[in-house]
């Protein structure tokens, strides 16, 4: 499988993860060995950027980058990391929550999926087999209607759209033009699945059992909310007129 798919690069972004750090580059360390991790640090108040050095320091396959200037959202410490992983010749991307929410021993069903075809691997936890475990009602319900929203505007066939435990080809990756990526926050998963889906390429849904962190704090907020809600409807609406002439010629 490595010989097909070439090397994996697991990239961890981190905003104050202190604790959850040296957990998740353990687990991912014994998971799937072979594979580089690359954490992307935005300056974090709480020292998570040392730690991760010291990560590194100790271990050849953990590398850091450290982004100046303070938190600038979750889809710009991945534009980041993606063009590191390419530049480095890697031949799988992986995205990874730091906080444990997604579990590294999940890992290998998504890098079979990309090895069965696929160019995304989404772990979700919309589909059949997929969970969620904790999560207050009210994230719940959050995560599902994000999600039949961006379905009825966009018309993706994906249950989870937002998901941020992901596998990508890095070839998937070269066709998208990544410089031209607005999202700053988790819409970015939403804009980079559209983006693979309309360049024509395969998007397969593995199903992942969630498990909301129980150490540190979420990142979510209201202007997070704010910037999905607005690209997501501004998408549905750009991109209507294509959706309706692809209908009408079926
Ligand atoms: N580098 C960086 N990482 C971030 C930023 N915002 C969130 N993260 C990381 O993205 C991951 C998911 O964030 P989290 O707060 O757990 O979101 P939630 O699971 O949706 O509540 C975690 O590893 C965070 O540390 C950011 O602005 N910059
Ligand atoms: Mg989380």
């Amino acid at each position: 499988m490595e010989r097909m798919l070439g090397r994996v690069l697991v990239i961890v972004p981190t905003y104050n993860e202190r604790e959850n750090l040296p957990l998740i580059t353990r687990r991912l360390r014994e998971a799937v060995p072979d594979a580089h991790l690359l954490i992307a640090d935005d300056d974090s108040p709480d020292g998570t950027g040392a730690i991760a050095d010291k990560l590194a320091a100790d271990d050849d396959h953990v590398h850091v980058l450290h982004r100046p200037g303070g938190k600038q959202g979750l889809g710009a410490a991945y534009i980041a990391g993606f063009r590191w992983g390419l530049e480095e010749g890697f031949g799988v991307l992986v995205e990874i929550d730091a906080d444990g929410s997604h579990q590294p021993e999940e890992l290998p069903k998504l890098l079979d999926a990309l090895a069965e075809g696929a160019d995304l691997a989404i772990g979700s936890r919309w589909v059949p087999g997929g969970k969620v475990v904790n999560w207050p009602v009210s994230r719940e319900f959050l995560s599902r209607g994000a999600n039949v929203y961006t379905r009825l505007m966009l018309g993706l066939p994906v249950r989870d759209a937002t998901a941020g435990f992901r596998a990508y080809r890095s070839s998937a990756l070269e066709k998208i033009s990544l410089h031209d990526v607005e999202s700053r926050g988790y819409c970015f998963q939403v804009d980079l699945t559209l983006r693979t889906a309309r360049g024509g390429m395969r998007v397969t849904e593995v199903p992942i059992t969630f498990v909301e962190r129980t150490v540190g704090a979420s990142k979510m907020s209201r202007g997070i909310v704010v910037e999905a809600l607005w690209r997501v409807t501004v998408w549905g609406v750009t991109g209507l007129p294509a959706r309706l002439r692809r209908r009408r010629d079926r």
